[in-house]
């Protein structure tokens, strides 16, 4: 019987190897964009761009629903591996596994992507469990579909002097089912180790962490229940059947200017204005609301990136120097850890892109803006296994500690005072 099931098993593995995927599959292609008539051709397509090349030359992946979309791209000239042959089939495994996790007993929390329900009822439990050093935040506003999103802050009862702030920001993009689980699992390593670990009780003692893990919570849910590659919040928009707003396109720094969309069919349509969504909106409250804001890091996928100040220009910042320190260490402490290379590099040098909350951070609200985009450079892309959660929570933990540790002893320069000449 189980030769026959691996006989048979082989067949099916031989015949997917032999067959190319049917012509209406969805399929993620690794182009390499030559010069700008290809350029212009992907910015006014409807193509679903889902990684660009950090440098000129390097790869972009792009998601083709069917073969017309596929035919298309290539007659451009435009040259393409086929990077993720049956995008569906991968969906589905992931769906399989995350059907298998569920049934897992014990506190396997970790061990697979959580519904925005029950992201809620841990945030519940850490509050009975931690009352020492968890302050559940409630709501910091509503979703354009109603759904409150949820805020919270960790540190301890010492108070020897004011506390600076560090903030993490979730899912802001629907489908980076990772960073909502990392977020949390950075809340989890601080409240497990507040009472035993040296280094968590003295970063306790100095900072108040301040976390929203889903703050998309209606794309989110839409990705887990109906469209799995969705990343923007799910507004109507006026005089277009496409829905939503790319959020991390809505902040008004620089809104509009660059790598963004005016068109509500595009993955990057940045809205009507900025802060035109109510998202965006309680995120900027929720942030200028925090005490003596220290740093703040804005946590995607994928690619393995940190990505420091400017994300809007390629022009460098006025505290490049410092600032590549510091994402320097988060990406040395990552590395330390897992092994696993993550480039640490100004954000436009992945591409430009304005209005998003990193560079709105650091301008705005006046503190270090990060972006870190997670695991991986692309053979799962955003369907990410979640075998992977922990493996990726813990190298950010030390990435995290990294970055705490910086700003514990670094005043970050302010970016938007001009450097004095010497
Ligand atoms: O495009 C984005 O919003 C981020 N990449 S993602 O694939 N997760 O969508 C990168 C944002 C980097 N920051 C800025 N360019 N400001
Ligand atoms: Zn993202």
């Amino acid at each position: 019987m189980q030769l026959r099931q691996s006989i048979l098993l082989a067949a099916v593995s031989l015949l997917s190897v032999t067959h190319a995927a049917p012509v209406s599959t969805e399929q993620v292609l690794r182009c390499t964009i030559t010069d700008a008539a290809q350029q212009a051709y992907l910015e006014s397509s409807d193509l679903d761009i889902w990684s660009h090349g950090i440098s000129a030359n390097s790869p972009t992946d792009i998601r083709v629903k069917n073969a017309a979309e596929r035919s298309a791209l290539l007659a451009t000239g435009i040259s393409c591996e086929t990077f993720i042959e049956d995008l569906a089939a991968l969906i589905s495994e992931e769906q399989v596994e995350n059907r298998l996790a569920a049934r897992q007993t014990g506190d396997s929390y970790f061990s697979n992507y959580q519904s925005y329900a029950a992201i809620r009822s841990k945030i519940q439990s850490w509050k009975s469990t931690y009352p020492d050093y968890f302050t559940d935040l409630g709501s910091i506003g509503k979703s354009i579909e109603g759904r409150d999103i949820p805020a919270f802050k960790i540190t301890n009862n010492k108070s020897t002097g004011p506390k600076k702030s560090i903030y993490f920001n979730g899912l802001i993009h629907a489908r980076e089912w990772i960073s909502g689980s990392t977020t949390m699992y950075q809340a989890h390593k601080l409240l497990t180790l507040a009472s035993t670990d040296a280094q968590v009780k003295s970063l306790l003692d100095q900072f108040e962490f301040y976390v929203t893990p889903v703050s998309n919570p209606d794309g989110y849910e839409f990705s887990r229940t109906s469209d799995r590659m969705w990343r923007k919040n799910r507004r109507v928009n006026r005089s277009s059947s496409c829905k939503g707003v790319d959020l991390n396109r809505n902040f008004d720094e620089h809104w509009g200017v660059a790598g963004t969309s005016s068109s509500p069919c595009q993955e990057n349509y940045r809205g009507t204005a900025a802060f035109s969504e109510p998202e965006t909106q309680a995120i900027k409250n929720f942030v200028l609301s925090l005490p003596n804001r220290a740093g703040g890091i804005d946590i995607h996928s994928y690619g393995q990136l940190v990505l420091r100040p400017w994300g809007w220009t390629a022009t460098p910042s006025s505290g490049e120097a410092q600032y590549k320190r510091l994402g320097d260490s988060v990406q040395a402490a990552i590395r330390a850890q897992s092994g696993v290379s993550y480039q640490s590099i100004p954000g436009a040098d992945l591409y430009p892109a304005s209005g998003a909350t990193d560079d709105w951070m650091t301008a705005k609200a006046k503190m270090a803006g990060f972006t870190i985009e997670l695991r991986d450079e692309g053979r799962y892309g955003f369907v990410l296994p979640a075998n992977q959660i922990v493996p990726t929570g813990e190298e950010i933990w030390a990435g995290v500690k990294a970055f705490a540790e910086y700003l514990a002893a670094n005043e970050m320069p302010d970016l938007t005072i001009p450097p004095r000449k010497l």
